[in-house]
C-alpha cells in the first residue's frame, strides 16, 4: 500500500478488505459445514446403548508374598499369638549377641550381613540390616513379661542371590514363652501351621543347629510337587525344608533378663517367599521382586 500513489490507495484498500471478508466468510462456511457433517454422521451412526454398564478399571490384588503373610498371620492369630514388629536397621547385639552368637562365631558367616555406618550419636554401636526376624524375639522378651506368644513378619537382608535366595526377603518369627513349654508344644503348633497352610501333609523334624535354641531342628514337609515320591524340587528326598525351630536356649533367656530356671519356650523362623513358592508352584524366587504384570496377574 505504501508504494502506491496516494490517489490509488483508497480503491486498493477497498479491494483488499473485500477479499479478506470473502476469505473469512468462506472459512466460516466451511467450518460450519464440517461441524454439521460430523454431527450428521454422529446422528446417523449405529446408535449405542446408553444403559450398558461402563468399563470398570482392572482391579488390583495383593502380592503373593502379602497373600501368604496374611494367611500365616491369620493362622497364628487363631492360635492365640499376638503380632509384633521390630526394626529392620538393628544393633548387632539384638541380631546376634543376645541370641547367643559368640563374637566372630562362624555361624554369623551364614548370614552374610549388610553392615551399616555407625550412627552419629552412637559411634561405637555396631549396626546392621537385620539378617532374620529373631531380633523381635529379643526385643519382646526385653520389654514384656511372660507368658507370651508372639509372631512377627517383616523384611530381612543378606548378601545372597540365586534362584532360591534374594538380598531382601521376608521372614516370620514366632515364639512362645511360659512355664513347662515342651518340644511337644512346638511340634503341635508347627504341624498345625503346615496343615493349615498346605493341607494334610507329612511333617518331619530333623535335628539342626542354631545358636539360640537347644535342641534345634529343621522342619520339612512332604514334597507338594511329587507327593513324596521324589523329584527335582525335593532332590529325590520326598521332603522340602520349610523352617528352623527349637527350644529357646537358656543363654537367650539370661541375655533378656528372664530366669531360665523358671521360663521355657520354643521359637521358630521361616521365610515367607519360600512357602509362597511352594504354595503357588513358583520356580524362581526372584520373580517375586521383578514387578512383571504377566507374573503378578496370575494370582
Ligand atoms: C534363621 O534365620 C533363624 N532365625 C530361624 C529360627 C528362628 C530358627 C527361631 C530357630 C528358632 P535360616 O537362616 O535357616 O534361619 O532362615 C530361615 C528361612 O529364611 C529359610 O528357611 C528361608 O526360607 C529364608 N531365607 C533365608 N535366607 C534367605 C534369602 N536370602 N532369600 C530368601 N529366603 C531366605
Amino acid at each position: 500500500m505504501g508504494k502506491l500513489p496516494a490517489d490509488a490507495r483508497k480503491a486498493a484498500g477497498q479491494r483488499v478488505n473485500a477479499l479478506k471478508m470473502a476469505v473469512e466468510k468462506a472459512f466460516e462456511e466451511r467450518l460450519a459445514a464440517m461441524a454439521k457433517a460430523a454431527r450428521d454422521a454422529d446422528l446417523s451412526a449405529t446408535p449405542f446403548d446408553l444403559t450398558l454398564p461402563g468399563r470398570a478399571p482392572a482391579r488390583g490384588h495383593l502380592h503373593p508374598t502379602s497373600l501368604v503373610r496374611e494367611e500365616m498371620l491369620g493362622i497364628f492369630r487363631d492360635l492365640g499369638f499376638v503380632v509384633a514388629s521390630g526394626p529392620q536397621v538393628e544393633l548387632e547385639e539384638n541380631n546376634f549377641g543376645k541370641l547367643g552368637f559368640p563374637p566372630d562365631h562362624p555361624a554369623m558367616d551364614m548370614h552374610d550381613t549388610f553392615w551399616v555406618k555407625p550412627l552419629p550419636h552412637m559411634p561405637d554401636a555396631k549396626v546392621l540390616l537385620r539378617t532374620h526376624t529373631s531380633n523381635v524375639q529379643v526385643r519382646e522378651m526385653l520389654s514384656q513379661k511372660p507368658p507370651m506368644a508372639v509372631v512377627s513378619i517383616g523384611p530381612c537382608y543378606r548378601t545372597d542371590e540365586d534362584m532360591t535366595h534374594t538380598p531382601m526377603f521376608h521372614q516370620m518369627e514366632g515364639f512362645y514363652v511360659d512355664k513347662n513349654v515342651s518340644l511337644a508344644n512346638l511340634k503341635g503348633v508347627l504341624t498345625e501351621l503346615v496343615v493349615r497352610l498346605f493341607g494334610d501333609r507329612k511333617v518331619r523334624f530333623r535335628p539342626s543347629y542354631f545358636p539360640f535354641v537347644e535342641p534345634g531342628c529343621e522342619v520339612d514337609m512332604g514334597c507338594p510337587f511329587c507327593e513324596g515320591v521324589g523329584c527335582r524340587a525335593c532332590k529325590g528326598t520326598g521332603f522340602v525344608e520349610i523352617l528352623g525351630a527349637g527350644m529357646i536356649h537358656p543363654v537367650v533367656f539370661e541375655a533378656c533378663g528372664l530366669d531360665p530356671e523358671v521360663w521355657t519356650g520354643f521359637a521358630f523362623g521361616t521365610g515367607v517367599e519360600r512357602p509362597a513358592m511352594i504354595k503357588y508352584g513358583i520356580p524362581d524366587l526372584r520373580l517375586m521382586f521383578e514387578n512383571d504384570m504377566r507374573f503378578l496377574a496370575q494370582f
